[in-house]
């Protein structure tokens, strides 16, 4: 079995992305499943096109992506992506889009193939905050999960997937008023997710 996790690369000022700092230090074997990891672009439709290529050259069993949302006290699993593409701020190639449709022949909404709520429990149990969220917002973390499970149920219909959001580490607040959890705490969190996914 195996399981492609993906984390982003810094965007909105940051210098790091605790998504991918969390994802990379992950063990490359979790419950005898090998982890494949990638590194993907803030970047509208560029961050979808690197998942879809990793999966053709790969063919995983599970997709788990995971963005920072900075603000939120808790590690989040994601519910549902919607059909949407508008963009707070620019992502890292200047796109804006408003008020646009990911994909304009695709459904509202697709819901994450994970165990989001088993998720939950799980990082719980593990001793970090956890709790489910009915939103991945409108940026490039939304266009993320939608797009993929969009791509999965055309081509790809054995393969499960989803979204995790994290919050900022402690070394991205130290001139800001905001809730921050400690690495190793997302990276325990992740892999208690990734288990109970397996
Ligand atoms: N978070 C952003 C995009 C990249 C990331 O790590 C989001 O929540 O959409």
């Amino acid at each position: 079995m195996k399981i492609l996790i993906t984390g982003f690369e810094p965007f909105d000022k940051e210098t790091v992305n605790p998504s991918w700092e969390a994802v990379k230090r992950l063990p490359d074997v979790i419950g005898g499943c090998e982890v494949i990891k990638l590194r993907i672009p803030v970047v509208r439709f560029e961050a979808l096109d690197a998942i879809a290529e990793k999966i053709r050259e790969s063919h995983p069993d599970i997709v788990l992506s995971v963005g920072q949302a900075g603000g939120r006290t808790a590690v989040t699993p994601e519910r549902i992506g919607i059909n949407c593409d508008d963009y707070r701020i620019p992502d890292n190639a200047g796109n804006q889009p408003a008020n646009e449709k990911i994909d304009p022949e695709g459904p509202d909404g697709w819901f994450s193939s994970l165990p989001v709520t088993d998720m939950c429990e799980a990082i719980r149990r593990a001793g970090v905050p956890s709790s489910l969220s009915n939103s991945a917002g409108t940026f490039v973390c939304n266009h993320v999960l939608y797009g993929v499970r969009n791509l999965c149920e055309k081509e790809f219909p054995e393969i499960r997937s989803g979204f995790i959001h994290v919050p900022y580490i402690p070394e991205q607040c130290l001139d800001k008023n905001a809730p921050s959890l400690a690495l190793d705490d997302i990276v325990r969190a992740l892999q208690a997710a990734v288990e109970v996914c397996i």
